[in-house]
């Protein structure tokens, strides 16, 4: 199929709710800035821009209950769903612009409902310095954005989870986590009693980004919606320093272009999160520029090939 009858929509949902450091909320525009729209389409793609979805004011409020404004987490979510649902519906790719990463659950819990109708396997990278598997009960912050994952995997708070019309939009094996280097004492032990895929700094460091993405992505196939959640704290915060919660020792800029090359490279990318961009945070928005620069690879840009 040729780029032109792929139509990706982008959705920007301009909110740092589940966050404590504030900001994500610009992500959207500066991603606009940095001139993403205008890049898919000169890959020769039909993009639409959906605007910005909008939603509650973030209250900075302290924690409820171990939860950080779970109200405003909802109400952002249910917007984020529902964006999502329209654009898969209509057959389109949603590229849904953060705002933080707990919209994640909003976004996967559509994906999940649509792959499960079609009857298509789910595949979901997490690509991310942190592991996001923090419940209320083991959470150090109360922020949500450190919760969606087990929010997709059916353990976050009920409000939260069940979505997709499954108590869990995410079996344990659906996803798989590329970077990950600052995980919270009670995330380890979720990992290990959920039995998580985890290809943390460590096995990146020791077996390369092309070996970790072929693991990864092994037994995506042709009746797979890959869904690639992309956290920017992921790369090193040298190359992608308007993040929120940034951690040293993260993928490089060229290790992270060949994470998205080999992705565009299955030809099963259906649906995309691009969150924690924090403008207030970066340097002349070259976060913002990296991150275009890093789609457009997700999408296919290459070197060589046309
Ligand atoms: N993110 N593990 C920390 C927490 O507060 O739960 C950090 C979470 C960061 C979340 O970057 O999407
Ligand atoms: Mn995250
Ligand atoms: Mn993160
Ligand atoms: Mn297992």
């Amino acid at each position: 199929m040729s780029n032109a009858n792929v139509t990706l929509e982008l959705i920007g949902a301009p909110t740092d709710v589940g966050a404590s450091v504030r900001g994500a909320g610009m992500g959207p525009d500066a991603l606009r800035v940095a001139g993403l729209p205008e890049a898919l389409a000169r890959q020769g793609y039909t993009v639409i821009d959906r605007g910005n979805l909008a939603g509650p004011a973030t209250p900075w409020a302290p924690p409820a209950n171990g939860l950080r404004h779970l109200d405003e987490v909802i109400a952002w979510n249910r917007s984020v769903y529902a964006a999502v649902d329209t654009a898969l519906g209509t057959g389109h790719v949603p590229l849904m612009m953060g705002g933080d990463h707990c919209l994640a659950i909003g976004s996967i819990s559509a994906v999940a409902w649509h792959a499960r109708k079609r009857g298509k396997k789910l595949r979901v990278l997490w690509l991310d310095a942190h592991s996001d598997v923090n419940t209320e009960t083991t959470s150090p912050s109360g922020n949500l954005h450190g919760m969606p994952v087990s929010c997709l995997l059916g353990h976050g708070p009920a409000v939260l989870t069940g979505w997709s019309g499954e108590r869990a939009a995410l079996q344990h094996d659906a996803i798989r986590f590329i970077g990950i280097r600052s995980v919270d004492g009670d995330e380890k032990e979720a990992i290990r009693t959920l039995g998580l895929n985890v290809f943390d700094m460590r096995h990146i460091d020791e077996h390369g980004m092309r070996t970790t993405m072929t693991e990864a992505l092994q037994d995506v196939d042709e009746d797979t919606h890959l869904h690639v959640s992309f956290d920017l704290d992921c790369l090193d915060p040298a190359d992608a320093p308007g993040v929120g919660t940034g951690v040293r020792g993260g993928p490089t800029y060229r290790e992270m272009q060949l994470c998205m090359e080999m992705v565009a490279d299955t030809g099963r990318l259906g649906s995309l999160d691009v969150v924690e961009l924090n403008p207030a945070l970066d340097v002349r928005n070259q976060t913002a520029e990296v991150a275009v620069e890093l789609i457009e690879s997700l999408f296919g840009k290459s070197t060589l090939v046309r």
